[in-house]
């Protein structure tokens, strides 16, 4: 069964989609600790252990109250030992030994640096920690063989890895919205991701654009990106396009896919910063700077599966993950980002909003600022 039980006080279900996360979360020193340590599994390859971490998380960011006694995990669901024990050690002493000895060790840090840079994933950076590299300076000067994409990465980090804010966001928005009604007038352009979650900050801007009259979206990108690079505006771009063949019918693996088949674009904008940084730098010219590099990510979605892309890119990560995970084990039924199909009946289940999902699927409707689980 998948709701908690025999506990006083309001349930907080199991799976994360059947939970209300709205900002804020009083209990970040807890969900930063369990993090940490759900990443350093992930860097060590112990999927289950980062799982249980992960999942644990997400249960204190839900409730509207702060952990500051151990036993106030006992209504909880969950929490095996090691996350118990972990939150023990924080309410009680204030630090968990474990949390401080991982960051301070050398292969967290280090793979916390190298995947931070855009294009590096865990297995490269931990490749490189392996040959002895422990720093961006390592990787510049041994003149690794970096691709296209890690080279850009590894030349904006700074930038990379400073937080987006809203107002960069709404900025980013113009601009796209600007190029592609100038190409398809009438398509519609969301911005999703954490924004559309209501964070005031993010790593990356998202956008989803479509068109009522499907079919209209084809060929777009190729435009959109064409005219964005004209004008100076990107410093790095890489397009994929559309690989999805309607199926008739899904498997369990096509939930367990975790990249869609869209036509997207992965990218890095040249966002102008006119005068902010000029008047708060009185020296050193040529330190001034008005530009910041953004990742940006577009993404185009025929209009009959644009409810299954938007509900999949509004996120949070573990949302997601939650949602299809319930999905296969409650009800049978198979989700990504550009279908619903159930197996039990053998049919895809069509949706014109994301409220219709959350419908098939049985579940309370969540509104995006409450998904962020
Ligand atoms: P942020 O950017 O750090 O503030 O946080 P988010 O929540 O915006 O995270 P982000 O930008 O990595 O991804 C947004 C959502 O989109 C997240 O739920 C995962 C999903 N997503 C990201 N990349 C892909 C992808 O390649 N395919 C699919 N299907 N989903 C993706
Ligand atoms: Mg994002």
């Amino acid at each position: 069964e998948s709701d908690a039980s025999e506990v006083e006080g309001p349930t907080v279900p199991v799976y994360a989609c059947q939970r209300r996360t709205a900002l804020p979360n009083w209990n970040q020193i807890l969900t930063d600790a369990l993090e940490i340590l759900a990443e350093e599994a992930e860097f060590g390859n112990s999927e289950g252990r980062s799982l249980a971490f992960a999942r644990a998380a997400p249960v204190l960011r839900s409730i509207p109250y702060a952990v500051t006694r151990f036993e106030d995990l006992n209504s909880l669901p969950c929490f095996g030992a090691h996350s118990r024990k972990i939150v023990q050690e924080i309410t009680e002493d204030g630090s968990s030994v474990e949390v401080q000895r991982v960051l301070h060790s050398e292969r967290y840090r280090t793979l916390k640096v190298f995947s931070g840079i855009f294009g590096v994933g865990k297995k490269t950076a931990d490749r490189w920690y392996q040959e002895g590299l422990r720093t961006l300076d390592d990787l510049r000067k041994k003149e690794k063989k970096l691709n296209r994409q890690q080279e850009a990465g590894l030349q904006h980090y700074t930038d990379l890895n400073s937080p987006v804010t809203r107002l960069e966001a709404d900025k980013i928005q113009h601009v796209v919205q600007d190029a592609v009604l100038r190409f398809l007038p009438g398509a519609i352009i969301t911005l999703t991701g954490g924004f559309q979650r209501g964070k005031q900050s993010g790593h990356d801007v998202d956008f989803l654009i479509t068109h009522p009259t499907e079919g209209k979206e084809m060929g777009l990108l190729i435009k959109v990106v064409s005219w964005l690079s004209s004008q100076g505006l990107l410093l790095y771009h890489h397009m994929k396009q559309n690989s999805y063949k309607e199926p008739t019918q899904m498997s369990v693996q096509a939930s367990k896919d975790r990249l869609d088949h869209f036509e997207s674009c992965f990218s890095i904008f040249k966002l102008d910063t006119p005068n902010e940084q000029m008047e708060s730098s009185s020296t050193a010219a040529e330190n001034i700077r008005n530009w910041k590099a953004l990742r940006v990510d577009l993404v185009v979605t025929p209009f009959s599966q644009y409810p299954f892309a938007l509900l999949g890119w509004t996120g949070s990560k573990h949302f997601e993950r939650e949602l299809r995970r319930f999905a296969v084990h409650e009800r049978k039924m198979i989700l990504n980002s550009h279908a619903l199909y159930d197996t039990k009946q053998n049919v895809m289940l069509p949706a014109h909003s994301e409220e219709d999902i959350f419908a098939h699927l049985g579940l309370d409707y969540i509104l995006p600022t409450e998904r962020n689980a």
